[in-house]
């Protein structure tokens, strides 16, 4: 890889992790302030994720290569026609929180700066949106308030609406070794569901879907009614409690009254309200589950109240902690990337406004909020969009109703994507084609949930012509200066240009009382930036003097909306996030150990909704959306932490991972009416039984063209896995038709619910394997013994076999090593092993990157427990 040691940043998750490029690979960087060495199971694999397949080398109009020169000629050309002849908002761009800073603040400039439209959005809407408004309405600037070293000091940690332990799985594990060395701390989870993260609390709140709002005007009027308010905190730094209160005073908000409501026992309740009013040192984490809501912006600012009510904000190991998800979420909220933003923190107020022209010496500046994705996409399917310029992101997946996406994008006169692979989704549906330098290839800055920018450093030559988006973007934007006849505004030789325009930009705000400022960076050297060490802007302590962002310098108190009942009939689909993908799996989908633990798409309830439904593990299920009309179908499985009539399926899957099954089908554009961000995580359906007559799983290089009504393909070692189903009865033909690859010969094996049929080669004596093929009425459940003893090389086959039969009936905890829970608890059970040590010992679970461990403990104490009750 590199001789010297590279040390840069994981392109994931917003815990942001650093990261270590030595000759000997890539590992945690154990000088960094996020993650002091640790990496969670994608950091692990980030070396295996180099190996992109179909990786994007060249431009391409319509499929066909051209030059740069030409692509930025056409764009500008493009960007310009429209503004002439339609004005400067029939153009858009729709960008990404996994852009770097460079190139978040060259997009903003070129669309809101000298194309002077503020129709730039970001796939943040979809993800912070809420969160920013919920800091600003409240504090006056969107600020997160806490540090990742607030988690050693607290003495009661709240999740809500985020499964961490999936999720930002370096963070729970310094949650978890915190409670490890300080025995008072306490820990909360509420979520609907219980995850992963719940079976570690010591107190679950399973609320129902937005039930967050009751819950902590709950906590608030307990606070009161106790005398717990902290008067002189809310005298001193905050105004609007009075209103609040008032707001609250109805009989709704006893804990009795929430009890029947929220569907919780009043000990519960009382517990939660007790240990946050008692309890100095409080952190609310929160993520999605209170974002993508309808009352999103709404559900941000009741945590943030019940923290200024008890003043528990400003000082160590407290406040509300809203952690991001991509990796520069922040960076993008900090440059100003959101279409309601104009740069810097600064808005669309008179001064902001002149102030930012000034700064870009533009007097075309954009002096409204321009359009947020939702909004962007609607105005692109009603034809007043000329052109769109799409970035880093999948939108054809990752929107809510995307099949409304793909409508609208077909019909505009010009799509561009600039993207790393001609895999995505949205490469299909670009006019234009352009290929983005990936991780590893490019530099830049990042900013992660607690304010810290770190570099991430170019450790491997740039594939083909793939170019920086920043570098795309500068090319274009200074063509259409001279188009238009300014002076060029993007003069930027490197990186380091950008950021030190970017850093001196944010000294528009140190006259104000906005905390983001940057301008110390403004002159650095190139030889600075290259050896930056990561830096937290806002301090180490944001609000320690209770002084906040507003004139009067006093926080806000938010009076929420009261969310209206959800029709309880239908079905309740949630979705979200598995441990080992990474959203629409362009990055992820190729890696064999990630793409194990979910093999294909699967919607999960528990068994009585099962029963009800009359619907066996491993049957397939049909999903439809109660707005959008669109029917999707999956495989059913067993969840018992989620509640009646409650469904989940993860976002992932996509392209031919997904065969079509993606969750947004069924998934309505209903979004918060502050922050424009969608309501993923609540969404009405109906659910019905496929009358699937032939089920199929294939093993081999290259499947039929054919499309059955469900598919699905998992990529393993050195060959594919497809399954799939139909309402039909197939016939043999099938077998002549996956005979893609010659074979030199075909057995075919009548099985007790179906038929097999094995290719292979015979090389010597020996029979190589090429292609397994087993079709059968019921769901496949495989019997390795049975087939087995069609080998002549029983080792590479009995593996493919393993492949087919262990994903079926176990569930896959440990991906580095592949262990699965039926090995773990053969072990608990015959005594070989009792504990976690000689469980990684003898099976190497948990061994390399420890994302698995919630799971291990778990399965233990449920031993142990097991072991219990039958005593
Ligand atoms: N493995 C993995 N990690 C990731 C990502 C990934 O793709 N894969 N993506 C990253 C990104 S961009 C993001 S934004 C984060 C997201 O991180 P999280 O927010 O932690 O993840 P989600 O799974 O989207 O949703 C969190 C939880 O919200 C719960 N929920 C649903 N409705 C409600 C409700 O009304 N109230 C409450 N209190 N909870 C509710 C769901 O049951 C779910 O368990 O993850 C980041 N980390
Ligand atoms: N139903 C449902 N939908 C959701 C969510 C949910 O919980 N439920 N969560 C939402 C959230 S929080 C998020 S953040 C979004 C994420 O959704 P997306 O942003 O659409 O998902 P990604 O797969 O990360 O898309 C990134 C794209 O950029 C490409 N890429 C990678 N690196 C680069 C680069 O350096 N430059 C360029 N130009 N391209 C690059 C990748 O190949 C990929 O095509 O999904 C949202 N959608
Ligand atoms: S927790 Fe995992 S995905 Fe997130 S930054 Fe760290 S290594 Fe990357
Ligand atoms: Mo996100």
């Amino acid at each position: 890889m590199t001789r010297e040691c590279i040390k840069t940043a994981c392109p994931y998750c917003g815990v942001g992790c650093g990261v270590e490029v030595n000759a000997t690979g890539i590992q945690g960087d154990k000088h960094h302030p996020a993650n002091s060495g640790a990496l969670c199971v994608k950091g692990s694999a980030l070396a295996q994720s180099l190996d992109m397949p179909s990786r994007l080398l060249y431009p391409k109009l319509n499929g066909r290569e051209i030059t740069w020169q030409q692509a930025t000629d056409m764009i500008a050309n493009a960007y310009h026609d429209a503004i002439v002849h339609h004005g400067a908002d029939s153009t858009a761009m729709y960008v990404s929180g996994q852009l770097l800073t460079e190139d978040y603040y060259v997009a903003n400039k070129f669309m809101k700066g000298v194309v002077g439209s503020a129709n730039i959005d970001t796939n943040s809407r979809l993800c912070m949106s809420s969160a920013v408004v919920a800091h600003n309405r409240a504090f006056g600037e969107d600020v997160v308030p806490v540090n990742y070293d607030d988690i050693d000091d607290a003495d009661l940690i709240i999740i809500c609406g985020a499964n961490t332990a999936w999720t930002h799985p370096v963070l729970f594990r310094r949650i978890q070794q915190a409670r490890e060395c300080n025995p008072e701390l306490r820990m909360v989870v509420i979520d609907p569901r219980e995850t992963v993260t719940a079976q570690q609390a010591d107190l679950h709140l399973a609320i129902p879907d937005d039930g967050d709002i009751a819950l902590f005007n709950g906590l608030l009027r307990y606070c009161q009614d106790q005398g717990l308010v902290d008067q002189e905190y809310v005298a001193q730094h905050t105004s609007g409690l009075a209103a609040l209160c008032e707001a609250l005073a109805g009989s709704e908000y006893k804990v009795s009254a929430l009890s029947n409501h929220l569907k919780l026992s009043q000990e519960q309740l009382t517990t939660f309200y007790r240990w946050f009013a008692n309890t100095r040192k409080t952190i609310t984490l929160f993520c999605q589950g209170v974002n993508q809501s309808q009352y999103g912006a709404d559900k941000g600012n009741v945590i943030i109240n019940a923290h200024l009510a008890t003043g528990k904000i400003g000082y160590g190991g407290a406040g509300p902690f809203s952690i991001t998800g991509q990796p520069n979420a922040m960076g993008g909220r900090e440059v100003g990337g959101l279409a309601n933003q104009l740069a810097v923190h600064r808005g669309f107020d008179q001064e902001s406004i002149e102030l930012v022209g000034e700064f870009w010496q533009t007097d075309n500046l954009a002096t409204t909020p321009g359009l947020k994705a939702v909004e962007m996409f609607e105005a692109v399917e009603r034809g007043d969009i000329q052109v769109i310029w799409i970035m880093a992101t999948n939108p054809v997946v990752s929107m809510p109703d995307n099949n409304f996406v793909k409508r609208a994008l077909k019909k505009c006169p010009l799509v561009i994507v600039s993207d790393v692979t001609s895999d995505s989704d949205i490469a299909q549906y670009a006019d234009l084609l352009l290929p983005a330098a990936g991780w590893g290839e490019k530099q830049g800055m990042v900013t992660n949930s607690e304010r810290m920018l770190t570099r991430q450093r170019q450790f491997i030559e740039t594939k083909g012509q793939a170019k920086s988006d920043w570098r795309a973007v500068s090319e274009v934007g200074a063509k259409l200066c001279t188009l238009i006849e300014k002076p060029n505004a993007f003069e930027f030789a490197t990186e380091a240009d950008v950021f030190r325009e970017y850093a001196a930009m944010t000294g528009i705000n140190s006259s104000s009382d906005l905390l983001l400022d940057l301008s110390t960076f403004a002159d650095i050297t190139d030889e600075e930036y290259l050896n930056w060490q990561p830096v937290q802007w806002g301090g180490t302590r944001p609000f320690a003097n209770g002084q906040f962002c507003f004139p009067d310098r006093k926080a806000r108190f938010v009076v929420p909306a009261i969310p209206t009942a959800h029709n309880q009939s239908a079905w309740w689909l949630n979705s979200g996030r598995q441990r080992d993908q990474w959203h629409t799996m362009t990055r992820t989908g190729y890696i064999p150990h990630l793409a194990a633990t979910e093999p294909e798409p699967t919607v999960y309830m528990n068994q009585r909704s099962a029963a009800y439904l009359d619907v066996n593990e491993g049957q397939l299920v049909s999903l439809q959306g109660e707005v959008t009309e669109h029917c999707i179908v999956a495989k059913a499985a067993i969840d018992n932490g989620l509640g009646a009539r409650q469904l989940f399926m993860s976002m992932h899957w996509a392209g031919e991972y997904g065969g079509g099954s993606e969750v947004n089908a069924v998934v309505s554009r209903e979004v918060d009416p502050h922050s424009g961000q969608p309501a993923f995580k609540s969404q009405r359906v109906a659910i019905q039984t496929v009358d699937a007559k032939t089920y199929g799983l294939y093993l081999g290089e290259k499947f039929v063209e054919r499309r059955f009504a469900y598919q699905s393909f998992q990529s393993e070692e050195n060959i594919g896995v497809w399954r799939f189903a139909d309402t039909d009865n197939l016939d043999r033909d099938i077998s002549e038709d996956l005979g893609q690859t010659p074979h030199k010969r075909k057995v075919v094996l009548e099985l007790a619910s179906g038929w097999l049929t094995v290719g292979y080669d015979e090389v010597g004596q020996e029979r190589v394997t090429r292609s397994i093929l087993i079709v059968s009425g019921q769901p496949i459940v495989t019997d390795a013994s049975q087939l087995a003893i069609l080998v002549g090389k029983p080792l590479s086959f009995s593996t493919l076999l393993a492949i087919a039969a262990q994903q079926e009936s176990s569930e896959l905890i440990c991906s580095c090593f592949r262990v699965n829970d039926k090995q773990i608890a053969r072990e608990l059970e015959s005594g070989n092993c009792n504990n976690l040590s000689q469980l990684q010992s003898k099976l190497k679970c948990g061994t390399n990157c420890g994302s698995c461990l919630p799971q291990i403990e778990r399965l233990i104490s449920h031993h142990q427990h097991t072991i219990l009750v039958a005593k």
